[in-house]
């Protein structure tokens, strides 16, 4: 099979990688072997200010449930990630920031001036009464100022709930609401691919929906005029009041560092809470082995902070590890599709991070684009959120990296804090479409719907074991919803929602959610969230939304709506309705398809059968299985001849 070629290690890089094969293998077995000792010696990476004597203490089990990690050791994030490096690499540059148009100059702050404009942000949340525990909502383009909040959260043990700038006013309404935030740091605008994101607009719009909101900072980045109410202040009026001097504050391993809102298979986006120590720690342990990170090397995760990607990648685990880390505040195909290699060029770039996605839409605009450029820095190439289909992976390394760097495709989640199953640049051979072995300390289990444990080469559901410390710690404001969500489809296990493959060399293949949770263009959905977005339109009666295969974003999203009586579909309802998630949601949310059904498959006790409807949206039309056990089979004549394409 094409896709079990491997690729070995290159020579140069197994000769100079931190951790090759063997040691690979020795950190393995010491983590499993006696996960305590070996997570007190990773812990030391980390500056503390007590440090922990206790490592893991953690139990999945319902009479049990727990999960805690270096539960009485105290550090500060921000103080990780700036204050340490101070004295080696104080001049160092720590963050380079390439602006969205091309002809503007980047930015770039070392360690020193981040410390300063992280003390002087922490000073000016202080001054606006943000105390430690209290949640601030940042719903910022990326700018130097997303990273800097970020830390200036991190500096007072405050904790940040950041909202994709791409999300709606009611979307970001939903996310200050649940977790009761009563501050929201934004922009005058966005700027991305050339077109403005009206930020603060959609704060303003939110607000009316969110009670909770008291005060909006403003940063000004496009100089567009906007409205100014009294809840919202300039931030750099509110700056040039205060000093740069902020004592970091110290906080329990255990406290809260921060929220991130992402979608499940039911009900709204969950908050995903991570907390301090465990998740530096995992941030610092997987930036520095999956990359080989060394100080000298230009680091460039082009992931959004809207994402965990951009959370763990962009900001916690570089700056933690003394990095220099590259933000940019655009999109990789503009201008041209030559864009994100021309950033590699300037910046001279070491390792490149991005999504398949990404990489099938500049694929699609031929090598030329690519080989205009140089690339001669790039030593190392990354994946993540989504499964790389071979071909994708084959330019990526042969067109974009000559062949010489090694693809670590990443496998993780929101929910992990960093990545979980990885290659190891110097250590592990590499096959297409595999994101290869566990990470030291990670133990995957594959098993069967009844739960019964698969062994060998086969597919299964993955589950992992046992905990590590980048593992969430609860659903803000719903710990049941924590414990039922991922710890009671099996048992003592903690469920990823994803299917995968593992084959005869123990490499590992995701293949996919296993639940209704969609991927799009990495970018994680609900189908409920859509459906309910969509039957809040007044003609829509009923709605069921499925993926389909879709060459660029990896998974389209399709939808089967059924029309209120006296309703009449047409191409212009089609557009509205899209126009209509779009807004209610997000453009990333947008229908790729909408197909108008006068009844949906139901069972006799009314569930939609939804592998039907999947089916029908793969275009696999002959293998809908058994449908006698709907209530009227007939619907599915009328879904399948009236299927869109
Ligand atoms: C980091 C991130 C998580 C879901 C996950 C899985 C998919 C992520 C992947 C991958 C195959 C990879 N996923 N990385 N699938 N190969 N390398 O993406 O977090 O947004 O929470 O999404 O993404 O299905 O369950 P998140």
């Amino acid at each position: 099979m094409a896709e079990q070629q491997l690729y070995a290690v290159p020579e140069h890089w197994a000769a100079n990688a931190k951790v090759d094969r063997d040691a690979y293998e020795a950190l393995y077995a010491a983590a499993a072997a006696d996960p305590d000792a070996f997570w007190l010696e990773e812990a030391k990476r980390l500056d503390w200010i007590k440090a922990p004597t206790v490592a893991g203490d953690w139990s999945f089990d319902e009479d049990d449930f727990h999960i805690q990690w270096f539960k009485d050791g105290v550090l500060n994030v921000s103080a990780n990630c700036i204050d340490r490096h101070l004295p080696e690499r104080g001049d160092q540059v720590a963050i380079i920031w390439e602006p969205d148009v091309p002809e503007e100059e980047p930015r770039r702050f070392t360690y020193r001036q981040v410390h300063e404009e992280v003390g002087r942000f922490a000073n000016v949340l202080k001054a606006q009464g943000v105390r430690k525990g209290d949640r601030v909502t940042v719903y910022l383009p990326m700018i130097p100022e997303a990273a800097f909040a970020l830390l200036a959260c991190a500096r007072i043990g405050a904790i940040h709930s950041v909202v994709f700038g791409g999300f709606s006013p009611d979307a970001l309404a939903g996310r200050i609401q649940d977790c009761d935030s009563k501050l929201v740091i934004t922009a005058d605008a966005g700027r991305r691919g050339g077109k403005r994101i009206a930020l603060k607009a959609n704060v303003d719009a939110a607000a009316a929906r969110a009670p909770s909101l008291e005060r909006v900072i403003v940063i000004k980045v496009t100089g567009d005029d906007v409205p100014m109410h009294d809840r919202d202040i300039w931030y750099h009026e509110a700056a040039a009041e205060v000093s740069s001097e902020c004592a970091p504050e110290p906080m329990n391993a255990e406290d809260p560092l921060f929220i991130l809102y992402t979608s499940g298979s039911t009900g709204k986006p969950k908050g995903v809470l991570h907390t301090t120590g465990g998740y530096l720690l995992w941030a610092s342990y997987t930036h520095d082995l999956v990359f080989d990170h060394r100080p000298e090397n230009v680091f460039w995760c082009a992931a959004d902070i809207g994402w965990v990607t951009g959370h763990t990648y962009v900001v916690y685990g570089p700056l933690a590890n003394g990095a220099t880390t590259l933000m940019y505040e655009g999109l990789p195909n503009w201008p041209d599709a030559s864009r994100i290699w021309q950033v590699v060029d300037r910046h001279q770039v070491h390792t490149v991070f991005t999504a398949p996605t990404a990489l099938r839409s500049l694929m699609k605009e031929g090598d030329a684009p690519v080989k205009a450029t140089s690339r001669a820095s790039l030593r190392l190439l990354g994946t993540v959120g989504e499964p790389i289909n071979p071909e994708a992976w084959r330019w990526y390394h042969q067109v974009v990296g000559e062949g010489r760097s090694p693809i670590v495709d990443t496998w993780w989640q929101t929910e992990t804090g960093g990545a979980l199953i990885a290659p190891l640049p110097g250590a592990t051979d590499l096959k297409p479409g595999s994101a290869t072995k566990p990470l030291p300390g990670v133990h995957p289990q594959l098993v069967d719907e009844a739960g019964e444990v698969l062994d060998g080469a086969v597919s299964g559901n993955l589950c992992i074991t046992a905990s590590w410390p980048g593992q969430m710690r609860t659903v803000w404001g719903d710990h049941e919803r924590f414990f039922q969500t991922y710890f009671t489809t099996y048992r003592g296990k903690y469920f990823t929602g994803d299917g995968c493959r593992r084959d005869e060399h123990g490499y590992y293949w995701i293949t996919g959610r296993v639940d209704d949770v969609l991927n799009v263009s990495g970018h994680r959905m609900g189908t409920a969230e859509v459906e309910s977005a969509l039957v809040l339109h007044p003609k829509v009666a009923e709605a069921a939304v499925v993926g389909m295969p879709h060459d660029v974003k990896g998974q389209g999203i399709y939808a089967y709506v059924t029309l209120n009586s006296g309703e009449e579909p047409s191409e212009d309802l089609t557009a509205t309705l899209r126009a209509w998630v779009r807004k209610e949601i997000g453009p990333i949310a947008t229908p790729d398809a909408i197909q108008f059904a006068p009844g949906l498959p139901k069972t006799r006790s009314g569930k939609i059968m939804r592998r039907i409807l999947r089916k029908i949206a793969e275009g696999e039309v002959d293998s809908l299985g058994d449908t006698s056990t709907l209530a009227d089979p007939a619907v599915v004549d009328d879904l399948v001849a009236n299927r869109q394409r």
